[in-house]
């Protein structure tokens, strides 16, 4: 297998310091969607999420629980891989940085780098925002009043003894590889607007602490100096390699390969600068040291906004407005679990605008996409040909007028490979919708309905239907990514079970030749079944 027919994607690992909430299913939704996409097309796909542990935010939530910090990230850390399992994600492996596996690796990177001398020990003093762990630069730190950006609390100064990473010396070399992607067609950031704020904060970046003293031992020691911790960024950040740093002949098999086929790193804006600046700098380090030549820059960093309460805020822990688990499910039970993914990767805050996740939208949506369209269609076609073949795909007569959905289908897969490699999912679930909204056009246009009234019709008919249903056929496949649980119910009544066979055996599809036209067989019983998606109305 080709490096361009794997495909490796990662979400941010999320802080344990309390239970997951929508942001985070949001994210791991969308990285799950495109896995799902890849998985569909053939690619051979990793897909990676999972938890942050070693945060001083974490062992501080724990003291104030009378909790040991280990036990409270375990408690955690259950909840988050709990909440993802339930919501059907097809996450690959799922990090925990307290794991031996992640801090034998990290503990080998940072050594390496010590060796290298881009890591060195010296002093630092700065302001140092305690909320996000991170110090904030003087000019930056001045021109909020010395308060947190994020959560307005007053930044600290604070002094300590620690060991440095040379990002100084990654200037030039950083904004050579964001040149030269640039040119290659494939921006290291998206969007677009997001890789110009970064390039000009790498012109000026300096030299940054990588360890912390005073963590109680929460955190992997830094090799050599017991007294220090490892700084929690570089900790998470380098999750992303060492759990496809794995050979043949350990007991996760060689996942090197996905590495080095490019990983594809979705997060928010919140945390753009580590992974676009901090985490390319660390990796060319890296690749100077002895025995990790191999180790490659990420294909891209994709970076979405936020969703925002109703009033604009954003929705946080820490502001207490987010949607809990509790909330999530109940959208599952009264929508189902295939019109949260499809709302989420669709009208999410995938571009550079937040969006405002609203209880209204979500049924409109919800109506309009899914009840009206794709489920209300495919009901209306198995009921047609319930009513006039005895419930049995009719033969398509070649040459009828009848047929006009095959020459359509030719063009569906275009698009909607394009907006998914650009990582448009909202374009993209409207792709995979058209030939839907093309079957609903072609029935109003020809009315089977009407002409069946007529047995002589009936050759006629059939081939409409046959091309209805054929274009459903097609359209289900492309929806898949998004509505799993319906399409694959729906390949059951339409005796394409082996699709689901085939993705959940072999883990991969193969969409070019399952997307052709000419997959249904004619006289194969199409079941009615209950709507995929019952219209929804308010109570
Ligand atoms: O930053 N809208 O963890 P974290 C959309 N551990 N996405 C949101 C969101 C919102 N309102 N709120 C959170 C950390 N997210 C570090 C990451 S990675 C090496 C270390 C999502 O628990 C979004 O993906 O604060 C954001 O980047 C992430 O949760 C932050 O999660």
């Amino acid at each position: 297998m080709t490096d361009s027919r794997r495909f490796y994607v990662t979400t941010p690992i999320y802080y344990v310091n309390d239970r997951p909430h929508l942001g985070h299913v949001y994210t791991t939704m969308v990285a799950d969607v495109v896995a799902r996409f890849h998985r569909l097309r053939g690619d051979e796909t990793f897909f990676l999420t999972g938890v942050d542990e070693h945060a001083a935010k974490v062992s501080e939530k724990a003291a104030e629980m009378g909790m040991t910090p280990q036990a409270w990230a375990d408690q955690n850390a259950a909840a988050f891989r709990e909440v993802f399992e339930r919501l059907e994600m097809t996450n690959d492996d799922f990090v925990r940085t307290s794991a031996p596996r992640h801090k034998e690796r990290v503990t080998q990177y940072v050594q390496a780098l010590l060796d290298s001398g881009d890591v060195y020990e010296g002093d630092y003093e700065g302001w140092y925002d305690a909320g996000q762990e991170e110090y904030v630069p003087e000019n930056k730190a001045a021109q909020n009043d010395f308060k947190s950006e994020v959560n307005g609390k007053l930044l600290v100064r604070k002094t300590e003894k620690n060991y440095f990473f040379k990002l100084s010396a990654y200037r030039d070399p950083l904004l050579c590889v964001y040149a030269e992607r640039d040119e290659s067609g494939v921006p290291f950031v998206q969007p677009e607007a997001r890789k110009n704020e970064i390039v000009n904060r790498i012109k000026e970046m300096e030299d940054v602490p990588i360890s912390r003293s005073g963590t109680g031992g929460w955190g992997i020691p830094v090799p050599g100096a017991a007294d220090q911790t490892i700084y929690v960024w570089i900790d998470a950040l380098f999750n992303y390699l060492a759990h496809v740093d794995t050979g043949a002949d350990s007991e996760w098999g060689d996942r090197r390969p996905f590495w080095r086929a490019g990983a594809v790193h979705f997060i928010a804006k919140d945390i753009l600068w580590f992974h676009a600046a901090i985490w390319p700098a660390l990796l060319l380090a890296l690749q100077k040291c002895k025995g990790y030549e191999w180790v490659n820059l990420p294909r891209q960093v994709y970076c979405h906004s936020y969703w925002v309460s109703d009033t604009g805020a954003k929705m946080s822990k820490s502001l207490g407005n987010f949607l809990d688990p509790a909330a999530i499910d109940n959208y599952v039970s009264t929508f189902g679990l295939d019109a949260l993914r499809y709302f989420l990767a669709t009208r999410g805050p995938l571009g550079v605008s937040d969006s405002a996740f609203s209880p209204d939208l979500f049924s409109e949506v919800y109506n309009s996409d899914l009840a009206n369209t794709f489920g209300n269609c495919c009901s209306r076609v198995a009921n047609m040909i319930g009513k006039y073949f005895d419930g049995h795909l009719p033969e398509p007569s070649p040459d009828s007028n009848g047929n006009a959905m095959r020459f359509a289908a030719a063009d569906y897969l275009p698009d909607y490979t394009t907006h998914f490699e650009t990582l448009d999912l909202g374009r993209a679930g409207e792709a995979a919708l058209r030939p839907v909204r093309d079957v609903d056009a072609f029935i109003e246009r020809t009315q089977p309905f009407r002409l069946a009234k007529d047995p002589e019709n009936l050759p006629t008919v059939g081939t409409i239907l046959f091309e209805c249903a054929e274009a459903l056929r097609i359209a289900s496949l492309l929806l898949w990514p998004f509505l799993p649980d319906a399409c694959e119910l729906f390949w059951n009544r339409i005796g394409c079970s082996s699709y689901a066979a085939d993705l959940r055996d072999q883990g991969v599809g193969n969409l070019a030749d399952w997307s052709k036209w000419g997959g249904l067989q004619a006289e194969t019983p199409i079941e009615k079944g209950n709507p995929l998606f019952p219209r929804y109305e308010e109570e």
